[in-house]
């Protein structure tokens, strides 16, 4: 039944909601895999385990962050930057999952961006109250690349916005299973995360969790 229910919301078609052109939502989409995928964050936790990251004016994040893949992204008094070696382990970031890696160019591909290879996973946990202010994605190298990004666990409210961090946002609610790719004349746009509401989720509990992937090198 339950099964059967996630087959069909996974369907092509039935669930993709265009963001305008290179963006798009998929409603469900990671739902198919969702016992493999919390397994891989479990193990991932564990090498990798979260951490509050403090930005460059020296504010402490208030989403926890860790990374898998080759590359993670870190933030400390020095800048932001993509790393090989995750600094509080002193040891290279996990690798990435395989339920991972599928899900990220799957998702990519459904969205029109069939040659999607990700290098940096970076892992989000938000508790309530936790926000991501407005920003771009520019520290990657390659622009023509997508991000997928994948919402697990208490629904929020990501912020869509323009070119430039005055432009006016658009509200975008996002639930467990969602996944939203955005590239193309969209790679650039600002955007961000409301503040987490409290709740409980069946399986997650009181986070929401989110993995963006990109190709960082
Ligand atoms: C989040 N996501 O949803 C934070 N960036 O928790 C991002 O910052 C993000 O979802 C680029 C593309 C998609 C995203
Ligand atoms: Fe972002």
């Amino acid at each position: 039944m339950t099964l059967r229910l996630f087959d069909d919301i996974t369907e092509p078609g039935l669930s993709k909601e265009s963001l305008g052109t290179g963006a798009a939502i998929l409603h469900g989409f990671a739902l198919a895999r969702e016992a493999a995928l919390l397994e891989a964050l479990n193990s991932v936790v564990e090498k990798s385990p979260f951490r509050h990251m403090v930005t460059p004016g020296g504010f402490r994040m208030s989403v926890a962050m860790t990374n898998c893949g080759v590359l993670g992204w870190v933030t400390d008094r020095t800048g932001y930057r993509y790393d090989p070696i995750d600094p509080e382990t002193q040891r290279h970031w996990p690798q990435m999952p395989q339920p991972f890696l599928e899900l990220a160019t799957t998702a990519a591909e459904d969205a029109g961006f069939p040659a999607f290879t990700p290098d940096a996973c970076l892992v989000n946990r938000y508790e309530p109250g936790a926000k991501l202010s407005l920003h771009q994605d520019k520290d990657e190298r390659d622009f023509t690349q997508p991000i997928v990004s994948v919402s697990l666990g208490l629904p929020a409210v990501f912020l869509f916005g323009g070119d430039k961090r005055t432009d006016k946002t658009t509200r975008i609610p996002v639930a467990h299973g969602d996944v939203i790719v955005w590239g193309g004349p969209k790679r650039l746009r600002y955007h961000g995360v409301m503040p987490l509401k409290d709740g409980s989720h069946a399986l997650l509990g009181g986070y929401r969790f989110n993995l963006t992937f990109r190709k960082a090198a």
